[in-house]
């Protein structure tokens, strides 16, 4: 006899599921790893997963984070496998890490490499976006619109550091590919000229501490980078997001141009929310550990990106997980005790704490709804990175990548509970209230109450696709 196979692989049985900003006590069914159901009460399962008074939420889209990138300098720290299971063990169900190169290296075969570094790795699943360094007639008319199309629609380019910097012609001339193929343009939007000349007034005159670092690239450097892109955004069409904004005065431009109707959107990350430039100011070089561009600010930049988050303006909330190790080597700190701030690493961990950070410090102290928290933490970036449906969102047809929540845990956050392959965490002893139990991706549940469960190489590619049909 054969059996006859169950009507859902499983059911999320009970869960407060978010609509709106309600919640539905509901049952979700799924089979072949999308969301098949949404029902009062869905039976034939084979297996069904208790979320009884708790929350279940869509999984998150982590979409900047940066693993097994070439070392230009310090090592990154963490590959895919690493990486993703700390994504997964903190409620994230999908990340966007970039193939990074050099200039010259063709970007086809720079995708391909880095693509083949996460197949048998990643425990969850990936899209990819490709950073542009060169804009060459090939790569305008022929390499970046093949890419476009080949599933890789959104790409990062940078206005500062020597490796990857574009000039405006360059920037000009990839907006107006992007915006004829469809493709999001992610922008590292600091003004290279401002930092250059301060760096060299501050090493000049002997001041070398972590917490210069953030004097060699103040709010202005950010603010008229973004102006600029916002500019170049106006003018060609283009959709541009510009990533890790850290300042009231660079919110502001990208609020300015929104208004005007420019393409053009913010995310901001967790650092950038929860920690301020003081920070860089620990004993010792203590301070290295909380050392990333564009750098902490204050507490006034800090309440303008909440405000941000909470009317709109701040769309997309990622981790920037540019992961580190202090001590050896390949460390922040491999230039010794005297490190100058300009041999430090520039790169805090956060994909695992991502998701928890923002739970308890936005959704459950009220400075942000949890509509709005599903919003930031992963519908935008699914939407603006071209992988929604499928991802970001508890919908019929969707993948099952859901996230159930205890609302009541309390959680002292300390190095010992994190996965990554960092040895410091920038949150060490920050009370958490609120976790993701229970993670579940295409309907497999990965990781539940601290156990992994998932496997390493599980994680499948995601195609991000473009916006219109070129
Ligand atoms: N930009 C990033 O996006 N990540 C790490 C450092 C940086 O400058
Ligand atoms: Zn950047
Ligand atoms: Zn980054």
């Amino acid at each position: 006899m054969i059996a006859q196979r169950a009507r859902f692989d499983l059911v999320v049985r009970d869960g407060m599921v978010a609509v709106g900003d309600a919640t539905v006590r509901i049952d979700l069914g799924i089979r072949d790893g999308c969301v098949r159901a949404i029902a009062e009460r869905l039976e034939d399962a084979t297996q069904i997963v208790d979320a009884q008074g708790r929350l279940v939420l869509p999984g998150g889209v982590d979409a900047h984070c940066h693993l097994d990138q070439p070392n230009y300098g310090a090592a990154c720290a963490d590959d895919f496998r690493s990486g993703t299971l700390s994504a997964a063990c903190g409620g994230t169900t999908t990340i966007v890490p970039f193939a990074m190169a050099h200039a010259s290296d063709p970007l086809a075969e720079t995708v391909a490499a880095y693509r083949l570094k996460a197949e048998g790795q990643a425990l969850i699943d990936y899209a990819i976006h490709p950073t542009i360094q060169a804009a060459s007639a090939q790569m305008l008319e022929r390499d970046l619109p093949d890419l476009i199309r080949g599933g890789y629609a959104s790409l990062k380019i940078f206005t500062t550091y020597d490796d990857f910097r574009l000039g405006d012609p360059e920037i000009l001339a990839i907006l107006k590919v992007a915006a004829v193929h469809g493709a999001l343009v992610m922008v590292h939007a600091e003004n290279d000229a401002i930092i250059a000349m301060l760096k060299q007034d501050l090493l000049g005159r002997g001041l070398v501490a972590p917490r210069f670092h953030a004097k060699a690239r103040p709010p202005i450097a950010e603010s008229e980078a973004i102006h600029r892109i916002a500019s170049f955004a106006e003018l060609t069409g283009a959709e541009v997001l510009i990533v890790h904004v850290s300042s009231r005065v660079g919110l502001e431009e990208v609020t300015r141009a929104r208004a005007r109707g420019v393409s053009i959107h913010a995310e901001t990350c967790p650092q950038y929310l929860l920690l301020t430039e003081a920070d860089l100011d620990r004993d010792g070089l203590e301070g290295a550990k909380f050392m990333c561009s564009p750098p902490l600010r204050t507490v006034d930049d800090q309440e303008a990106l909440w405000a941000g988050m909470a009317q709109g303006s701040v769309a997309i909330y990622s981790s920037d997980h540019s992961p580190y190790r202090l001590a050896g080597p390949d460390g922040k700190l491999r230039h010794g005790p005297q490190s100058r701030f300009d041999q430090i690493a520039n790169g805090l961990p956060g994909l695992e704490l991502r998701q928890p950070l923002l739970f308890s410090e936005g959704y459950l102290k009220g400075r942000i709804s949890l509509a709005q928290f599903i919003a930031l933490s992963s519908t935008n970036a699914a939407e603006r990175h071209g992988i929604a449906p499928q991802k970001g969102s508890i919908a019929i047809g969707g993948d099952g990548d859901l996230v159930i929540w205890d609302q009541e845990r309390e959680t002292t956050v300390t190095r010992d509970l994190l996965h990554d392959n960092t040895d410091h965490t920038p949150y060490e002893g920050m009370r958490v209230r609120g976790w993701p139990v229970t993670t579940i991706a295409r309907g497999e549940v990965i990781v539940d109450d601290g156990r992994v469960l998932g496997v390493a190489g599980r994680g499948r590619f995601v195609p991000s696709k473009a916006r219109t049909a070129s």
